[in-house]
C-alpha cells in the first residue's frame, strides 16, 4: 500500500526556534564531507575560522524509526534497508543505535553523497519489528541574513554541479506545458529571484491536500492539477523552482515534534547566497533546519513517478509468499524529539557539527565490516569515544563532546582499510559479457528497449523481460551474472539499475523480480525482495525512471559468487517487464592482519552488539538450521574470544559477566560440533563456526 506522510497536524506543532539575541550571522562552515574520506585529514582550522565570536544555539536531537517487517521468506536470512538522518548542512548524527532480535547485523550503504541508507540482515520468521535511533546535532540556522533581492542567475553563470538541479524528471516534469505556464506567470512579474521562490511557495500551499485518484500519482503536473500528499507538494515545488531557473531538489525529512512518519520538503539554492529550504505543504519558507532532520537529499535521478520511501526502502518489495519473498509492513513510524539545547560560540558550534560529520562519516565507513584486528580494536577505541561523547553532550559538555570526538576521530583514521573500489561492471554495451539466462518461458533479452523504458540506463543496451513488448503470463525466468570473485574483502555491495513496469495493487506485487545469489552456481538463494520503483502513474506515460539498488554482500565475503534477477509472472494481466543495466560491486579490502569474516548465514539472533558488563545471551541464540544444537542449548558450544583469537571465557544462556574484561572487541563464537569447542582459536572452518562481532565498553 502506497501511504503519504500526513504531518499536517506536526507542522503546525512543529517548535518555534531558540533565538539568541546575540547571534551572529550564519554561515555554512565548510565541512566538505559526504564522499569517501579516509584518508582526508580533518579540515579543523578552516572551519574554526569561519565564523564570527557570536552565540549560536546547538540541538541534539533523537530521532526514532520503528520498522515492521512480514516474514514471508523461504530463506534463513533476508535483508531489508531503511533510511536514517544523514550527514548534511547543519546536522550532523553522532551515534546510531539499532535493535531487532531477529536481526544478525546491519551496514551502511554509502549512496549518492550525502545520502547513507541502511542494509540490516534479519533471521526469517512471521514478523520482525526492527528499532533504531539516531542522536543528531543540529546547528541552528534561521536564515538571518537571507537577502530579499537576488537577481536570476546569467545563463552559464551557474557552477556546473549545480546545473543538475534544473533538469526535468519523470516526477519533476520541469518542461511540461502546465509548469512552464505557472512558471512565466511568475517570472512575468518580477526580476528577483527571492520573491519568484515565494510565489511558488505560495502556488505549493494552495495545492489541495487530497488524492482524487486511484493509483496514486506524486508528480508534479498530477498535483499541479488535482492535489497530492506532502509528496506531490514537493515535486510541484521542486519543478516550479526549476522552471524558473531555480535549482532545487525534494529533501526527505523527519520533522522534529511530529507525531507520524517522514515528510517532504524542498531545497532551493540561491546564488551567492546558499541552499533555503522551503515547507511546500503549509508554506514555511525558509524552513528551519533545526525543525526537521533530512535523511536523503534527492539527486535527479531519485525522483520517480512512485517515489515512497517510507520506512523501509524507497521501492517496492515483491511480495508473493509463493516466492518466497517478505515484505515491509508500510506501518512504520518515525519521530523525532527535542533532547538537548545549548548555546556556545559560533566557532565551537560550527567545529562540533563539522567535526561530528567527519566521526560519523569515518564511523559508518567501516561499522559492520569486516577489519583486521588492529583495525577492529582502533575502531572499538573509536566508538567508545564516540559513546562518551554522546553522554557528554547529553548532559550539555560542549567541550568535554569536542574532546572526546576528536579522539574518536584519531581512532577511525587509524583504521587502514583500503579506500572502495569496484570490483566488477558491466553496462552491456558490448554483448552479454558471460550472463546467461533461462527459465520457462524465458524472456530475458538483451538490446536497446524499444517497449518499456524509452533507453536504456547507460547506451543502448540493457537487459529486458521481453525488449519489444510485453512480457507473458506464467513466466518464471532469471539472468544471471558470470562468478564474481568476492575474496579477501572486507565490505561488498551488489548495485544495479532496474526499471519496472510489473502487476502491482498497492504494494502487493504479483510479477516480480527479485535478487537471488549462489556460491556454487547451482543453488540460489533469494538475497533481498528489494525491487526498484514500479511505474503506474497515469499521468507519465514516457516514464524513464531507473532506480539504482544498491545491496549488502557481506555474508557472502570470501566466496565467488553468481547474482541472479528473477522474474516471475502469475496467470493473468501483463505490463511492459523488468529491465536490467549497469550491474556493479563494489568493494573495500582490509588492512593488515587476519579478518573476521563473518562465514555464516544464520548466526546468533538476540546479542546485543555493545555490551556494558554483562553479555546476554538467549536460549534461543543458536543458528536455525542446527535444530539439535537448539534443543540442547547454547552453553557447551559457545565461547568468547579476543581479537586475537584466544579464548577468555565459556558463555552460557543467560547473563554472562564480562566486568572484568578489558573494552574492545570480542568475538562470541559457536561451534556446532563437539570436537571443535575448546580448541581455542576460531580456525576457519567454515561450515563448524559461527561468529558474531560484540564490542565491550565500560
Ligand atoms: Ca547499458
Ligand atoms: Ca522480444
Ligand atoms: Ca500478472
Amino acid at each position: 500500500m502506497r501511504r503519504a506522510f500526513l504531518l499536517l497536524a506536526a507542522l503546525l506543532l512543529a517548535p518555534a526556534p531558540v533565538m539568541s539575541a546575540d547571534r551572529a550571522p550564519v554561515r555554512e562552515a565548510p565541512v566538505g564531507c559526504g564522499r569517501q574520506i579516509a584518508v582526508e585529514p580533518f579540515p579543523c582550522e578552516s572551519v574554526v575560522r569561519a565564523a564570527g565570536d557570536g552565540r549560536l544555539q546547538l540541538y541534539l536531537r533523537r530521532a526514532t524509526g520503528r520498522l515492521r517487517v512480514l516474514g514471508r521468506a523461504s530463506c534463513d536470512t533476508y535483508q531489508i534497508c531503511f533510511h536514517v538522518p544523514i550527514p548534511f548542512r547543519e546536522q550532523a548524527p553522532v551515534l546510531l543505535e539499532v535493535t531487532c532480535p531477529q536481526m544478525v547485523d546491519y551496514r551502511f550503504i554509502r549512496e549518492e553523497p550525502p545520502n547513507l541508507r541502511v542494509a540490516a540482515r534479519l533471521v526469517n520468521a512471521d514478523s520482525a519489528v526492527l528499532h533504531w535511533t539516531s542522536w543528531v546535532l543540529v546547528k541552528q540556522n534561521t536564515y538571518p541574513d537571507l537577502p530579499t533581492y537576488v537577481p536570476f542567475p546569467a545563463p552559464g553563470e551557474l557552477p556546473d554541479s549545480f546545473r543538475q538541479w534544473l533538469d526535468t524528471t519523470d516526477c519533476c516534469q520541469v518542461s511540461d506545458p502546465l509548469v512552464q505556464f505557472k512558471a512565466d506567470s511568475i517570472l512575468d512579474t518580477t526580476t528577483n529571484l527571492m520573491k519568484a521562490a515565494s510565489d511558488v511557495n505560495v502556488i505549493c500551499r494552495r495545492i489541495p491536500w487530497q488524492f482524487p485518484h486511484q493509483p496514486l500519482a506524486f508528480d508534479a503536473v498530477y498535483t499541479l492539477k488535482w492535489g497530492n500528499s506532502c509528496t506531490g507538494h514537493a515535486h510541484a515545488g521542486t519543478a516550479l523552482l526549476r522552471a524558473c531557473g531555480i535549482p532545487a531538489r525534494p529533501l526527505l525529512v523527519i520533522m522534529v515534534g511530529a507525531v507520524q512518519d517522514m515528510h517532504w520538503i524542498v531545497d532551493y539554492y540561491v546564488p551567492s547566497y546558499g541552499w533555503v529550504r522551503m515547507e511546500t505543504s503549509l508554506g514555511n519558507n525558509p524552513m528551519e533546519p533545526q525543525n526537521e532532520l533530512v535523511v536523503q537529499a534527492c539527486t535527479p535521478s531519485d525522483e520517480f513517478p512512485v517515489w515512497f520511501p517510507c520506512a523501509i526502502d524507497a521501492e517496492f518489495h515483491t511480495s508473493d509468499t509463493a516466492y518466497g519473498m517478505w515484505m515491509p509492513d508500510w506501518g512504520g513510524g518515525h519521530e523525532a524529539f527535542q533532547a538537548v539545547t545549548m548555546g556556545d560560540s559560533t566557532e565551537r558550534v560550527n567545529y562540533a557539527i563539522a567535526l561530528t560529520q567527519w566521526v560519523y562519516n569515518l564511523h559508518s565507513s567501516y561499522w559492520g565490516i569486516s577489519l583486521s584486528p588492529a583495525d577492529s580494536t582502533a575502531f572499538a577505541a573509536g566508538l567508545g569515544h564516540q559513546s562518551a561523547a554522546l553522554a557528554l553532550i547529553q548532559s550539555r559538555d560542549l567541550p568535554g563532546y569536542v574532546a572526546e570526538m576528536q579522539q574518536a576521530l584519531a581512532d577511525y583514521q587509524a583504521v587502514s582499510a583500503a579506500p572502495v573500489e569496484t570490483l566488477y561492471s558491466e553496462d552491456f554495451e558490448n554483448g552479454q559479457a558471460g550472463w546467461t539466462h533461462g527459465g520457462a518461458p524465458d524472456e530475458w533479452e538483451l538490446g536497446v528497449p524499444t517497449y518499456g523504458p524509452a533507453n536504456a540506463h547507460s547506451g543502448g543496451n540493457c537487459w529486458g523481460t521481453n525488449l519489444d513488448g510485453p512480457y507473458a503470463n506464467n513466466d518464471d525466468c532469471w539472468l544471471a551474472s558470470p562468478p564474481i570473485d568476492l575474496s579477501r574483502l572486507a565490505s561488498a555491495n551488489l548495485g544495479f539499475w532496474v526499471w519496472n513496469s510489473v502487476g502491482d495493487v498497492y504494494g502487493e506485487v504479483y510479477d516480480p523480480v527479485w535478487v537471488e545469489v549462489s556460491r556454487d552456481g547451482a543453488t540460489f538463494k533469494p538475497l533481498s525482495s528489494r525491487m526498484g520503483g514500479v511505474n503506474d502513474d497515469p499521468e507519465i506515460t514516457a516514464v524513464g525512471g531507473w532506480s539504482h539498488v544498491q545491496l549488502d554482500l557481506v555474508q557472502y565475503l570470501g566466496d565467488t559468487v553468481q547474482v541472479r534477477f528473477h522474474f516471475k509472472s502469475d496467470s493473468q494481466v501483463v505490463f511492459a517487464g523488468s529491465y536490467i543495466d549497469d550491474v556493479h560491486v563494489t568493494g573495500r579490502r582490509p588492512g593488515t592482519g587476519i579478518a573476521e569474516t563473518p562465514t555464516a548465514e544464520v548466526r546468533t539472533t538476540n546479542l546485543q552488539t555493545i555490551v556494558r558488563g554483562v553479555l546476554f545471551l538467549q536460549n534461543g541464540d543458536c543458528p536455525a538450521s542446527n535444530s539439535m544444537r537448539c534443543s540442547e542449548g547454547l552453553s557447551p558450544f559457545c565461547i568468547l574470544l579476543d581479537i586475537a583469537g584466544r579464548k577468555v571465557l565459556d558463555l552460557h544462556p543467560g547473563p554472562n559477566d564480562v566486568r572484568r574484561l578489558s573494552p574492545g572487541v570480542y568475538f562470541v563464537t559457536e561451534y556446532s560440533v563437539v570436537s571443535s569447542q575448546h580448541s581455542g582459536t576460531v580456525d576457519g572452518a567454515r561450515n563448524t563456526v559461527h561468529v558474531r562481532k560484540v564490542i565491550l565498553q565500560r
